[in-house]
């Protein structure tokens, strides 16, 4: 049988093995390679699942910023943090469709919707955005949400409006997580990716380094990550930006060779999974971005904003592209455009909902300061 090539890249197996019970020994040992062989075994496994000169590029909208209840402690949209970040109600329909179409016209292949909500409630503002979803999807590109927690029911009208992706991060690992969010759980996290999966939207999940997380812990966050089954088909490595106002504002910025064995990392563990290079790129030289692109990482978030925060400017990246050979992925390249069905042919009815979550309420000191409630 042929297989496919990839400009001078012959494909050398049609995938990999994907395995679901990695230890987090094996991953802490994988991280620590020496560079060059880290990099060697990613851009081989890379190599051998993806056309390496293709790069995914999605545009990021804010489409509810700020005044949300959690108290995620690296984020600039708690309401409870003084960062100045202006809250902002919902966007109109018109308004997301005009930006997407700006994100189209320069090169990108998907939008991805970001509301700072703790979960999705049932109601008009749920209903709009499931006009916003139909309303990207029919011009072609690949839809995301990341709207919070969200029920089976949520997920299943999402799907039926043509939403392609949902993102919902892990973060970090099960024990750090404690140590940055009081206000929900990881399993709380699981529960939704679980509900989302029950549907055709694929899963976009993954997290951020920076927050002052052990090598363990990036380790245990792709142990949780990669036994998933089936595994995320997208996972964003966020560097942390530090937001002044947020408890996480004193974190020292990321060491780009953290941010690459991070990439590998996760590319080997999760051969098949798009790798996103997502916030903290503007901290980042273009030869780091070439190194964790040969490492592995195939998809950006693009555009001149994250959603509160600066992101690199969408003519630099496109010369960045131009400089390595780089072409941005098609839309629905991996998987087929989902089907849009109309308000009034749905098969899901509102049910009135909004997900159960567990309420942990152990308290994060540095949260308790940063909101100016000192324990
Ligand atoms: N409210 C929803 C939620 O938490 O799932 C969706 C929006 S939330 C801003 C999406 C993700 O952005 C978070 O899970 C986190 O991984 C990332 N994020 C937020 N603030 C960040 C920061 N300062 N630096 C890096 N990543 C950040
Ligand atoms: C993800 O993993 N990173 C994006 C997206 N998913 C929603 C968000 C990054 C936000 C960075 C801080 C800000 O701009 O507010
Ligand atoms: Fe709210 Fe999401 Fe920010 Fe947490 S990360 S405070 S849930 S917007």
């Amino acid at each position: 049988m042929e297989l496919p090539t990839f400009g001078t890249n012959k494909r050398l197996t049609i995938m990999s093995i994907i395995r679901h019970n990695w230890t987090k020994e094996e991953i802490i040992a994988v991280y620590n390679k020496p560079l060059m062989d880290l990099l060697y075994e990613a851009a081989s496994i890379h190599r051998m699942n993806h056309d390496p000169n293709v790069v995914q590029v999605s545009t990021l909208l804010s489409i509810k910023t700020g005044g949300c209840p959690e108290d995620c402690g690296y984020c600039p949209q708690a309401a409870r943090y003084h960062t100045g970040v202006e809250g902002n109600d919902l966007m109109s329909v018109q308004q997301v469709k005009a930006q997407a179409l700006r994100a189209k016209s320069s090169g990108s292949s998907r939008v991805c919707m970001g509301a700072a909500w703790r979960n999705v409630k049932d109601g008009p503002e749920f209903d709009q955005v499931l006009e916003m979803v139909r309303t990207i999807n029919k011009l072609d590109m690949e839809v995301c949400c990341t709207l919070g927690m969200l029920t089976e029911n949520q997920a299943q009208r999402l799907a039926e409006a043509g939403l392609y992706a949902y993102n919902h991060n892990l973060d970090t690992s099960e024990e750090y997580y404690k140590e940055v969010i009081s206000t929900r759980g990881y399993e709380d996290r699981l529960q939704t990716i679980e509900n989302v999966r029950k549907t055709n939207v694929t899963v976009c999940s993954g997290g951020i380094i920076g927050m002052g997380e052990s090598i363990e812990d990036r380790a245990g966050m792709l142990v949780a990550l990669a036994s998933l089954s089936p595994q995320p088909e997208s996972v964003p490595i966020n560097a942390l930006v530090a937001v002044e106002g947020t408890p996480l504002e004193e974190e020292k910025p990321v060491e780009i060779w953290e941010m690459i064995r991070m990439v590998a990392t996760t590319r080997i563990v999760m051969p098949h999974t798009q790798v996103r290079l997502s916030a903290g790129r503007t901290n980042m030289s273009r030869e780091g971005q070439a190194l964790c692109f040969f490492a592995g990482a195939n998809s950006i978030f693009a555009g001149d904003k994250l959603l509160t925060t600066p992101n690199p400017d969408v003519n630099e990246d496109m010369k960045m592209f131009e400089m390595l050979g780089l072409n941005p992925q098609k839309p629905f390249t991996k998987i087929s455009q989902p089907k849009t069905v109309e308000a009034e042919d749905s098969q899901f009815e509102s049910l009135g909902e909004k997900p159960r979550w567990s309420r942990p309420e152990h308290k994060i000191e540095r949260n308790l300061v940063a909101s100016g409630k000192k324990a």
